[in-house]
């Protein structure tokens, strides 16, 4: 019966310690901005982006650390290779790198490409070259290249509202899926061209997960107009099903399979959570 200890752990009801008085909220990013061994927490709201310290006893003390509306944040090691995580901030009107100098209050801001309505971004090494590259989703999705610290655009895509990298295709070069306007479209390497289209009503949502356990990946999809999906790779490409049918939007997904042996449940048993938002994009 060891296993018990893994359920218990899965239904595990957490209190909140502490709010925050942020206007709607779109993204959030858990890391160790400051190097202290306590994970942080960084909000994307319409209040701005907002860095809360942990003290490692349930205080968190906040830094705004960008003040206009934003609506992902991403952290990684995209300038220097310093150590200190930096931060992405995607709007509606401009992209920024917000350069972590090892001082929690001075982050310095780099303007990321032009003038333009951006919805969600992913980091991703998509070259190999060790440099941290960034994928912006907006009214134009870009792929822009990191070159020792410098981004440049290399390349184009259809208006998406969310993407996820991962080495679908098994090749050791990363890929990706964009959720596009009314489908979601796989880009594979070498040369991330289009590999599939899958249709879909309004996909806001990615999340990358082997859900049946064959060594090939799948994608969980949240849809803001229709059924969530779960695409399926195969041998043969990808296979798409309706995994629920919900009354309110779904703009977001995370995934994740255990595997509890021996005891009470099956030897591989999936959780597929969908968050729900009564407010449309
Ligand atoms: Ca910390
Ligand atoms: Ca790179
Ligand atoms: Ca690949
Ligand atoms: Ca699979």
């Amino acid at each position: 019966m060891w296993a018990y200890p893994a359920l218990v752990c899965l239904l595990q009801v957490f209190n909140p310690i502490s709010g925050v008085g942020l206007d709607q909220c779109h993204g959030v990013a858990c890391v160790d901005l400051d190097q202290d061994s306590i994970y942080d927490v960084i909000i994307a709201s319409d209040s701005g982006v907002d860095y809360y310290h942990n003290d490692g006893s349930g205080n968190f003390t906040s830094i705004r650390l960008y003040s206009d509306p934003a609506n992902a944040v991403l952290a990684g090691e995209l300038v220097k290779d310093d150590g200190y995580l930096d931060l992405l901030v995607v709007t509606s009107e401009e992209n920024r790198i917000l350069v972590n100098t090892g001082n929690d209050t001075n982050f310095n801001p780099i303007l990321l490409g032009e003038t333009e309505v951006s919805h969600a971004a992913a980091l991703s090494d998509f070259d190999l070259d060790g440099d941290l590259d960034i994928f912006v989703a907006g009214d134009t999705s870009r792929l822009y290249g990191n070159d020792q610290d410098s981004f440049a655009p290399i390349q184009s895509f259809p208006k998406g509202f969310a993407v996820s990298w991962a080495d679908y295709n098994s090749d050791g070069v990363p890929d990706f899926a964009l959720a596009a306007e009314d489908s979601v479209l796989f880009y594979a390497s070498p040369n991330l061209t289009l590999d599939t289209a899958i249709g879909a009503l309004a996909p806001r949502g990615l999340c990358w997960f082997d859900c049946n356990a064959d060594g090939m990946l799948d994608l969980a999809v949240a849809d803001s107009a229709g059924p969530n999906l779960l695409i399926k790779r195969t041998l043969f490409g990808f296979s798409a099903q309706e995994i629920d049918t919900v009354s309110a939007p779904s703009v977001a997904v995370a995934a994740r399979m255990y595997r509890i042996r021996n005891v009470i449940l099956p030897p591989v048993s999936v959780w597929v959570k969908v968050y729900h938002t009564s407010v449309d994009w």
